[in-house]
């Protein structure tokens, strides 16, 4: 099909080897905290060339309900607090983010959906790549098709 180019050279993702929670340093001190986070660091594995961020989301909506072929995301909640689905296929599992100091990277071939926003929450996305829809894989059913053939 047209995304054996996009595939062929991705081995199969797994949430063991493509997702991982990540603890950032503070730097705060009694003025307050801090965080800062560097490209191509320990805590984002990855040159960053874009960031975007979601708040007002309705603790009833679901987001996202998509996979990417090669974009390297770390998320983050800067306030507040969300779940985070991620699915290889084969395992599902929920990961809550609920301080500014925890980052989940995913990058590889893995299925997200972002829920449960609790009043006032922001969650913040560094990316590794510009926006491209073609990286997008938005329908489950061809996600779990070529999840199990990677
Ligand atoms: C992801 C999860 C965690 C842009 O034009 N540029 C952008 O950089 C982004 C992120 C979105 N858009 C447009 C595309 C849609 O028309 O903004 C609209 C909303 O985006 P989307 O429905 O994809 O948002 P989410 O929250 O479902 O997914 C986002 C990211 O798109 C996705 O890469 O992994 O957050």
């Amino acid at each position: 099909g047209i995304w054996k180019t996009a595939m062929s050279n991705t081995p199969r993702a797994t949430l063991q080897q493509n997702t991982r929670l990540i603890d950032f340093p503070s730097l705060g001190d009694v003025r307050g905290q801090l965080c800062a986070l560097e490209s191509v660091s320990a805590y984002v594995p990855f040159d960053i060339k874009r960031v975007y961020y979601m708040w007002d989301v309705g603790a009833d909506q679901v987001r996202g309900k998509h996979a990417h072929y090669t974009l390297k995301q770390v998320l983050i909640c800067l306030g507040g607090a969300c779940e985070v689905v991620v699915d290889d296929g084969r395992q599902r599992q929920t990961v809550r983010l609920n301080s500014p100091l925890k980052g989940l990277l995913i990058d590889g071939f893995i299925w997200r959906e972002m829920q449960h926003f609790t009043p006032g929450a922001t969650l913040m996305v560094l990316a590794s790549a510009h926006y491209d829809e073609a990286d997008y894989v938005r329908n489950y059913d061809q996600f779990l098709q070529q999840a199990n053939e990677g």
